[in-house]
């Protein structure tokens, strides 16, 4: 079933005063953005949706779409009213990868020197989960923008690829680093190698996503997933995500240690009482973020 726009506005709530407000953020930090569409979702309005709707060339990833996301990912981490953020595309594409026409004029020393793309990493820098919801292609840059995502949900029509070797180059934004720590080397270097995709159960059988729903499902599954996490201590969340991440840039050792770390510093903070107090009162725990 094709996911329109009627029916994704309506799983958004997209006309509520929630949604209204957080469009009205973003408009105000950012010029009102054209290549995505941001929504507040979920029954309490605390899901943050962001479509990216660039429809005719599927969703590639030109320099505007990619200043739109990271101003509006850099909004979204300030709102408070904003527990966890889904990522998603439209039917047929999550995103085909870096815009290839702005990229085909391109030569090497402009692109050394304006640091091409740098802004991609900034996704890496937003402290709330963002979970990507992949229905159809999501290919070169689009599956490095899945990946600099917390979980990725598949639809079963979701590819995956990287496929910039058919284009004359390699993946830049995380396709040889971060593919093989998610799918191992071999299944990672057969894709990068190729350019040839996985589709959704081969995704999620490699530990690329972690689940995989009807296509028409998958954006309102991420929205529930989305909620159970807003349910939980907003700074409570965010240690989380940055001691997950970790995992991926230190030694076991080191890890551990900022792990500990962390979890002594729960220690001061007001929802751990609040979390132990509650479960020791038998109620729920009212979370103060602090
Ligand atoms: N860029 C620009 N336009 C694209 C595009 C892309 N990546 N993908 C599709 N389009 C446009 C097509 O040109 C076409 O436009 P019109 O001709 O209609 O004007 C329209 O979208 C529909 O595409 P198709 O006609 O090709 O549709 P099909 O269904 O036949 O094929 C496809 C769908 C997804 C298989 C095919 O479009 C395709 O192979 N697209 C290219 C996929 C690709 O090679 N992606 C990797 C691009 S390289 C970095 C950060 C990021 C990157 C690098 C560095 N740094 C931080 C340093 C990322 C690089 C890349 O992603």
């Amino acid at each position: 079933m094709i996911f329109g726009a009627p029916r994704l506005a309506a799983l958004a709530g997209r006309t509520c005063h929630a949604a209204r407000h957080l469009q009205q953020a973003v408009n105000a930090s950012t010029q009102a953005p054209q290549m995505i569409k941001v929504s507040a979702a979920g029954e309490k309005k605390n899901v943050a949706l962001i479509e990216l709707h660039r429809p005719k060339a599927l969703n590639a990833l030109c320099a505007q779409l990619m200043d739109e996301l990271t101003a509006t990912l850099k909004q979204l981490d300030q709102d408070k009213s904003v527990g966890a953020i889904v990522l998603t595309g439209n039917e047929r594409v999550f995103a085909a990868g870096a815009d290839i026409a702005e990229m085909e004029g391109k030569t090497f020393a402009p692109i050394f020197a304006e640091r091409f793309a740098q802004k991609w990493m900034d996704i890496t820098k937003t402290r709330k989960p963002i979970i990507a919801a992949v229905n159809g292609f999501c290919l070169g840059g689009g599956c490095e923008v899945a990946m600099m995502c917390d979980i990725i949900y598949a639809g079963e029509n979701a590819h995956f690829g990287q496929p910039e070797i058919k284009i004359g180059t390699i993946p830049g934004a995380g396709g040889t680093q971060r593919l093989p720590r998610f799918v191992g080397k071999s299944v990672a270097m057969e894709m990068c190698l190729t350019g040839e995709r996985i589709n959704a159960y081969e995704a999620q059988q490699a530990g690329l996503a972690s689940k995989v729903f009807p296509s028409t499902k998958v954006v309102l599954e991420a929205i529930k997933l989305g909620e159970r996490i807003a349910e939980n201590s907003p700074l409570l969340v965010q240690m989380v995500k940055e001691s997950v991440n970790a995992a991926y840039e230190m030694t076991l050792s080191s890890g551990l240690q900022f792990e500990r770390r962390l979890f002594h510093s729960t220690f001061a903070t007001k929802d751990r009482k609040e979390g132990m107090k509650a479960f020791v009162e038998k109620r729920v725990p009212q979370w103060k973020g602090e």
